[in-house]
């Protein structure tokens, strides 16, 4: 087991002659369960709760019966189990607020335990979490009261794992899934992964690349289904719910059919005998997640069918079962003509999806990207979250760093998604929140929630960059509560990776984190504009890497100006897709954010921002300043040399130095180019080359 690998499961060795933490052991020697703690998921919290407390305080907890439990444990039991101390400690009230997945902790001097309760076991398995996470954080015990329920319903995981081991956009090594077209059979790994997942509240995996290649449509076949329900086993254990993806043209590709046609009698019935067989083999399975009709993936518009035909001809064969399709709204034209000003990529889902409202089947959900575009380091948000009263939604994040630094770069993403989920659409006036479109309380829907490509890999320490298993972390925290703060996860993340005691250490890596999608947006591409890398693997600059490209990603620099002119009066309405105020902030070039401003205008290089700069001096400052700042990220770790052990500081310090050599790169290839296209001089006369 490699350095990083426990994570932010280190459970490392609380100082235990404080007096703070010489109090916890009155507590913790016991650990009181009822029969009930047979059940899978009670028994993974117990066990997790034992692991937890042994590596924290050195002893290892008794498994007692309540009976034996004498003073001073921990008791653990679903409300109505016949548990007495549970019985005892827990009223009808708090019963009531501690939901399906919720829980209960309180520390009840008379009954002298610390009472874990809650209606699920799933519930528990969260609480016992939620405790460790109390201990590793160095909270006090002796009044513990806290009950919590998960804002979103499904708080999803999208792994873009292929079966031959390759992971698309992966940046941590191969896949834990997958090798050599077979299914992996190292289920330590994949159940420490759940165990990660679990321990942020993440309920749900897709455990296969949207992108569905010949391999993988033969998941829904004995080939493999045996060798997938054991992964579902696994994750079942932490309530994890396994989902697949699949490809829409199954019923030709594996089925023997002539068509995929959604409205065919022949297609309909074979969806739903697959449905059988899969159900058969993973009786709790969660459902398909589907990109269809979506960068050359086969779909409905092959047959003159709509979104609406496609995803209900799956929904209606997963029903019986209680399961869901999750439906992905990335659909653009990926074959578009760079001379084509009129077509816009960042209008193509609402244009798409917008008019369907309300011919979706109930257990179908639409997967919206947090932006139109594709998780660029800054683009608007999705006009789609408030736009469709009548359609589940729900959130696709990217945890894995495709455009943010590929885990190479730091980039704590939190604050970034974050600021989407409080991005006011005004859908229904004021307070409708992206958060409330995607928890399903802005139009009550029945499923909603979250979903994020992973970033995890088989790396020793999951997601190659140290730091960036914060992104992993904070993800499920977010997607738990997203009243979170992203300093508070940060701090979290930190005292639970590294030990709860060293405040340089933690205010030191928290402010790194805080500062790091700030610097690395000031060195990429400026001001919303987005991409300027190099084509496919799209990592390093390359100003006019997707210029002249089917990919309908453009930043339009000439001699003059820069920007994407989406306003309704002179570009491509785009702006005209969101509601309320956002259209004419959007659409006035002076009350546009600047941060914003060429995703939404196109401007001369002396347009001056609201910052007081032209947007020409603003694009030399930025990028001189985050050369600065990363030099200054490295630094900042170089000063905790022997705070934290060799191998992990000697991760990190490795990707900081390349990231300070790199972001050199970006600079000077990003000032270069527009110094040269501008002619504009730098006001501070500094070398551009
Ligand atoms: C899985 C972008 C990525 C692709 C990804 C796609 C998607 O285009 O570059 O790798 O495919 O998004 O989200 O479907």
């Amino acid at each position: 087991m490699g350095a990083g690998y426990k994570a932010w499961l280190e459970y490392k060795r609380l100082d235990m002659s404080g007096e703070r933490h010489r109090a916890y052991a009155a507590w913790l020697g016991n650990i009181a369960v009822n029969g009930e703690a047979d059940h899978e998921v009670i028994a993974s919290a117990v066990s997790e709760l034992t692991r937890g407390i042994e590596g924290l305080t050195g002893a290892k907890p008794v498994r007692v019966s309540p009976a034996e439990a004498g003073g001073g444990c921990i008791a653990v039991g679903l409300f109505g189990s016949g548990h007495p101390l549970i019985d005892r400690v827990f009223g009808a009230e708090e019963r009531a607020a501690a939901g399906p997945e919720g829980f209960a902790i309180r520390t009840d001097a008379d009954a002298q335990c610390i009472a874990l309760g809650a209606e699920t076991a799933a519930g528990l398995l969260y609480g016992a979490f939620a405790l460790l996470r109390l201990l590793g954080t160095g909270s006090p015990l002796d009044s513990l009261n806290v009950i919590e329920n998960p804002v979103n319903g499904l708080r999803m995981m999208n792994q873009w794992d292929n079966i031959d081991g390759s992971i698309e956009r992966g940046y941590a090594g191969k896949s834990i899934f997958y090798t050599d077209n077979e299914i992996t059979t190292d289920y330590d790994r994949v159940r420490d992964y759940a165990r990660l997942l679990a321990s942020t509240g993440i309920n749900a995996i897709a455990i296969n690349n949207v992108n569905v290649h010949k391999f993988e449509t033969m998941f829904l076949t004995d080939r493999y289904l045996p060798a997938i329900a054991k992964l579902a086993d696994i994750f079942r254990a932490y309530s994890v719910k396994l989902f697949l993806s699949i490809n829409y043209a199954s019923p030709l590709e594996i089925g023997g059919l002539t068509t995929a046609d959604p409205l065919d009698p022949g297609v309909r019935e074979w969806w739903k005998r697959k449905a059988a067989e899969v159900y058969a083999a993973i009786p709790d399975f969660g459902g398909f997640l589907v990109k269809a009709d979506s960068e050359n993936r086969p779909g409905p518009f092959s047959y003159d069918r709509d979104h609406a035909d496609g995803s209900n001809m799956l929904a209606e064969a997963l029903l019986p079962y209680g399961g869901i399709v999750i439906w992905r709204c990335f659909v653009y034209n990926c074959k578009q003509d760079w001379r084509d000003r009129s077509t816009d990529r960042a209008r193509a889902a609402y244009d798409h999806f917008k008019p369907l409202d309300g011919r979706f089947m109930d257990n179908v959900i639409l997967q919206v990207k947090n932006g139109p575009m594709d998780f660029q380091v800054r683009e608007g948000v999705s006009p789609l979250f408030g736009a469709m009263e009548k359609t589940n939604i729900m959130i696709e994040f990217q945890i894995t760093q495709e455009y943010t630094g590929q885990q190479r770069h730091l980039c704590y993403l939190v604050p970034q998604w974050k600021e989407v989920l409080d991005f006011e659409t005004y859908a229904q006036g004021p307070g409708s929140t992206v958060k409330r479109v995607v928890d399903g309380s802005l139009y009550g829907n029945k499923y909603s929630g979250f979903a994020a490509v992973s970033n995890i890999g088989n790396d020793a320490n999951w997601t190659g960059h140290l730091l960036a298993q914060a992104n992993l972390y904070g993800y499920g925290r977010l997607a738990w509560n997203p009243e979170l703060a992203p300093e508070q996860i940060a701090e979290e993340w930190i005292r639970l990776a590294f030990g709860t005691a060293d405040e340089e250490l933690t205010e030191t890596v928290r402010g790194m984190l805080m500062a790091s999608w700030g610097i690395y947006e000031s060195y990429t591409s400026p001001l919303g504009v987005g991409w300027m890398v190099n084509p496919d693997h799209h990592y390093g600059p390359n100003v006019d890497g997707y210029e002249y490209s089917k990919w309908g990603t453009y930043h339009f620099a000439d001699l003059h100006g820069i920007g994407v002119d989406r306003t309704m009066k002179t570009g491509t309405g785009y702006a005209g897709q969101y509601q309320g105020p956002n259209v004419d902030m959007y659409e006035s070039v002076d009350a546009c954010p600047d941060e914003l401003l060429l995703f939404f205008h196109h401007v001369p290089y002396t347009h001056v921002l609201h910052s007081g700069k032209t947007v020409i001096q603003h694009i030399y400052d930025t990028h001189f300043e985050g050369v600065e700042q990363a030099e200054r990220l490295k630094a900042a770790w170089e000063g905790l040399r022997g705070r934290i052990d060799e191998e992990r500081f000697a991760q990190v310090a490795d990707r900081l130095a390349e990231q300070a050599l790199h972001a050199r790169e970006w600079r000077d290839i990003i000032n270069t180019y527009f110094y040269r296209k501008s002619g504009i001089a730098d006001a501070q006369g500094r070398t551009i080359y």
